[in-house]
């Protein structure tokens, strides 16, 4: 008896655990709402090419030094060649960043949101994590998170993340579930 429970036990737990997992996460909106200017606010902390970044942990902990650079146009810095810089920076290796502003989203619903990133990446919006990569990587797709908008407006977003060594990019793709997932726009971010 106490085994057929247990078992029962295990078969709900891992119903309930498959439910949450399906349920797309509902992002919180930023209160009050902003009136932002286009762009995304970012600093860097670059290490050269004698320090290696290693993964995502190291780089969140060396972003306590960043210093804040030029804003990002928007989410969409595709992979670069080798020696190309890292975004608005002046490095190409070794560059850790934290990007933060807001995410406009134009009608409530169910999108879908997917980051890519060369190397790693912790991404959140409204609150909710919906992307992370903490090791390296060429530039492909992370995560495709479900997220529910409850209404209209803009919502906080926040970027960890960091180059090593190659190439390097960092974009994000979004669609309303249901409908082509495309190339999030600029101007649907700000700060
Ligand atoms: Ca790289």
């Amino acid at each position: 008896m106490k085994l057929i429970r247990t078992g029962m036990t295990a078969a709900v737990l891992a119903i309930l655990a498959g439910a949450c997992l399906a349920a797309p996460l509902k992002l919180q909106p930023a209160n009050p709402q902003p009136n932002p200017k286009a762009g995304l606010n970012v600093k860097y902390v670059g290490q050269g090419t004698q320090r290696k970044i290693r993964d995502l942990s190291q780089a969140k902990q060396l972003l306590s030094k960043a210093q804040p650079g030029q804003p990002l146009r928007g989410l969409d810095y595709a992979d670069t060649n080798k020696g190309e810089d890292v975004m608005t920076f002046t490095d190409p290796y070794n560059v850790a960043a934290e990007v933060t502003g807001y995410m406009r989203f134009d009608a409530p619903g169910i999108y879908e949101l997917e980051t890519w990133s060369n190397d790693g990446i912790e991404a959140w919006v409204g609150g909710q994590q919906i992307g992370r990569v903490t090791g390296i990587q060429g530039c492909e797709a992370n995560q495709r998170t479900e997220v529910e908008v409850p209404k209209a407006g803009w919502y906080p977003l926040k970027i960890y993340y960091f180059q090593k060594l190659g190439t390097s990019c960092l974009m994000m793709k979004s669609g309303k579930k249901g409908e082509r997932i495309t190339w999030t726009p600029n101007n649907v971010f700000g700060r």
